[in-house]
């Protein structure tokens, strides 16, 4: 299998990254990851890529008076891998148009909401405050409007009437775990890709299967 070369974005914990290199040394990424890059210099993930030997750079947005200077340092950095994927993962900062523009159709987010429902920041006290019954994550393809690009993957999980923000965020991390590095290596195997706004993906799709919140053990 051919392999293509990706660059992950972070800002801090980085627990996404790990579960993409991790998909990696299994043979399921069909990706290598070639450098991270994080905003914020204490940015935990960056340790988790120095330790395998992957490159690692940090542009750090306060030094940048306006954001397009920022995006475009960004941009340049990125660029030194030549990577044909890049992926946010746990990447805080928006991005602007010229920059989505330069990757567009390779340039993936995972977001910890069934998105278009709470795009933004807060998702899993929004979720909570509107007393939704299915939460989840949603990995998109990355458009200048903030969380509003087409979607590849989602899970939903249920919220359980005793859940606060973190019990519910750990739910929601681990399916994150398992749609990212799925969509990656879809990606990887030329199987997905954006045709004209829309997602293509090459796979029999299954629609025998429902998540259903409350469930209950009576019957
Ligand atoms: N950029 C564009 N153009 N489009 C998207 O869909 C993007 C994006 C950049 C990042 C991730 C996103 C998320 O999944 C993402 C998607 C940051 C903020 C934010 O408000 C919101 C959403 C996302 C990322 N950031 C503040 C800002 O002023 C800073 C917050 C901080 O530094 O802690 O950039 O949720
Ligand atoms: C994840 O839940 C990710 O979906 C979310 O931040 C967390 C990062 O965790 N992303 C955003 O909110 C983007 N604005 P990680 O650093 O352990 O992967």
């Amino acid at each position: 299998m051919t392999t293509i070369d990706a660059v992950v974005l972070i800002s801090g914990r980085g627990s996404n990254l790990a579960a993409l290199l991790a998909a990696a040394d299994a043979g399921e990424l069909g990706a290598r990851i070639v450098g991270v890059i994080a905003n914020r210099p204490g940015a935990a993930g960056l340790q988790t890529a120095a330790a395998r030997g992957i490159a690692t750079d940090v542009v750090d947005h306060r030094r940048f008076a306006e954001r397009a200077l920022f995006d475009a340092a960004l941009a340049e950095a990125i660029d030194v891998f030549a990577p044909r994927l890049v992926i946010l993962a746990g990447f805080m900062r928006i991005l602007g148009e010229a920059f989505v523009e330069h990757y567009q159709g390779r340039l993936l987010n995972i977001h910890p909401s069934l998105l278009p429902a709470f795009p933004g920041l807060d998702t899993h006290r929004r979720a909570l405050d509107a007393g939704v019954r299915l939460h989840g994550c949603t990995v998109h393809f990355v458009t200048p409007t903030l969380d509003h690009g087409p979607v590849i993957i989602q899970a939903a999980v249920p919220v359980l009437d005793d859940d606060d923000e973190a019990t519910l965020a750990a739910r929601v991390l681990a399916q994150e775990h398992r749609i990212y590095p799925l969509a990656v290596r879809w990606f990887a195997e030329g199987r997905l890709r954006l045709d004209d706004g829309r997602v293509r993906l090459a796979a029999t799709q299954r629609g025998d299967s429902a998540l259903i919140a409350p469930a209950i053990d009576e019957r």
